[in-house]
């Protein structure tokens, strides 16, 4: 059995690394339930088998599915790719996955954190979420990784982290009462610091416009490397995302990081707006409680969901003018990665993108 601990990753000499460290493989889950993914969640696990073929070229993928999908998804996952049994509520392992912390000995540990389907029955967007719980227990488990279970509701896309004590957030999540009512910013911070080794926190106001989440940070704003950010954009003064994107430009311009460094602020314009089409919506089933997704409803969509993989960049995109400069300026920001652009419309439309269905697990290592 796998050790739950009672102490804190802090208390253990345990941080959280950055995305843009070395890997020993990403997580991700399979889409299928059909009141959130179009069609049965066809189209859905094609793209997820398109995200999974990008970062496997790098380092390996663990896709876990329900018993139901057990078969369906080996038989459409490249053979590279390890699928195991893994119930869960929907598929967004960022948010119900465990975040990795690791000692610079080679040791790493899993949190995991409390999940409530983003906001419970104050706003969630299901119901139940009992099998996402469970998620980071299970991947703990199959990974003999010791566990933190954390006393906070709290989803990975809600932050982000430089591997040297800064985390970037968004106020809009983080302080909604639908997630820790009755916890004050400090409290917060208190957890975060303790579970994360962290020494700086930048809050940033309110998320990508339209964001489900409730603003998760990892849409708007995302650490290059320690002390450069990119920052989702537009130049379009009548859009809603212009004023929330010209605020975390603000906030990120008078912000320094736990180094006391200045951040360098790339801003990438984000694609035209995107509205679900009447033939989308068709394909979803209504079911109380869950998210509809009506049409002309608009989608928070963002270059910045990009994943940070071994050796790649996997970035979203929208067959949309913007598509290609934004892949040019994600190569410029990252030149030893090649950035492969998978088509994402369908992970869109279930209401996240690729940063959100994956989940790395760090490679541990000795004096880092
Ligand atoms: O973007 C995410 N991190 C998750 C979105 C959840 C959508 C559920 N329908």
């Amino acid at each position: 059995m796998v050790q739950t601990l009672a102490t804190t990753p802090r208390a253990d000499g345990f941080r959280m690394p950055a995305e843009f460290e070395p890997h020993a493989g990403t997580w991700m889950l399979w889409p299928e339930r059909p009141d959130n993914w179009r069609l049965g969640a066809k189209p859905a696990q094609q793209a997820f088998a398109a995200v999974a073929a990008a970062i496997a070229t790098g380092e390996p993928v663990t896709i876990g599915a329900s018993p139901r999908q057990f078969s369906n998804a080996r038989a459409m996952l490249a053979p590279e790719i390890r699928v195991v049994e893994i119930s869960n509520d929907d598929s967004w392992m960022r948010d119900c996955g465990p975040t990795f912390v690791v000692d610079g000995k080679g040791g790493v540990r899993a949190i995991d954190w409390i999940f409530n389907a983003w906001g419970g029955l104050d706003g969630g967007l299901y119901f139940p979420w009992d099998q996402d719980d469970l998620v980071a227990a299970k991947v703990a488990e199959i990974e003999s990784v010791p566990r933190y279970r954390a006393p906070i509701v709290l989803e990975g896309g809600s932050i982000h982290a430089d591997g040297q004590g800064t985390l970037l957030t968004t106020e809009e999540c983080l302080l909604n009462p639908n997630r820790n009512p009755g916890m004050t910013r400090e409290e917060i911070e208190h957890v975060l610091a303790d579970y994360l080794g962290l020494k700086k926190f930048i809050w940033l106001g309110r998320g990508v416009h339209e964001d489900e989440t409730s603003g998760h940070i990892d849409n708007l704003v995302c650490f290059v490397r320690p002390g450069v950010v990119a920052l989702t954009w537009t130049d379009d003064r009548s859009d809603p995302q212009y004023e929330i994107s010209q605020d975390a430009f603000e906030r990120l311009s008078a912000a320094t990081d736990a180094k006391g460094r200045k951040l360098e602020i790339h801003r990438i314009h984000q694609p035209d707006p995107v509205h679900i089409t009447a033939e989308e919506s068709s394909g979803i089933d209504i079911v109380e409680g869950t998210q509809p997704r009506t049409e002309g409803m608009r989608l928070a969509a963002s270059y910045i969901n990009f994943y940070i993989a071994n050796g790649t960049i996997v970035m979203p995109a929208f067959g949309d003018a913007h598509d290609e400069p934004a892949r040019k300026q994600i190569a410029a920001l990252f030149p030893d990665r090649k950035v492969i652009a998978v088509p994402a419309r369908e992970i869109l439309l279930g209401g996240g993108n690729i940063h959100c269905i994956t989940q790395q697990q760090p490679l541990p290592r000795a004096g880092v």
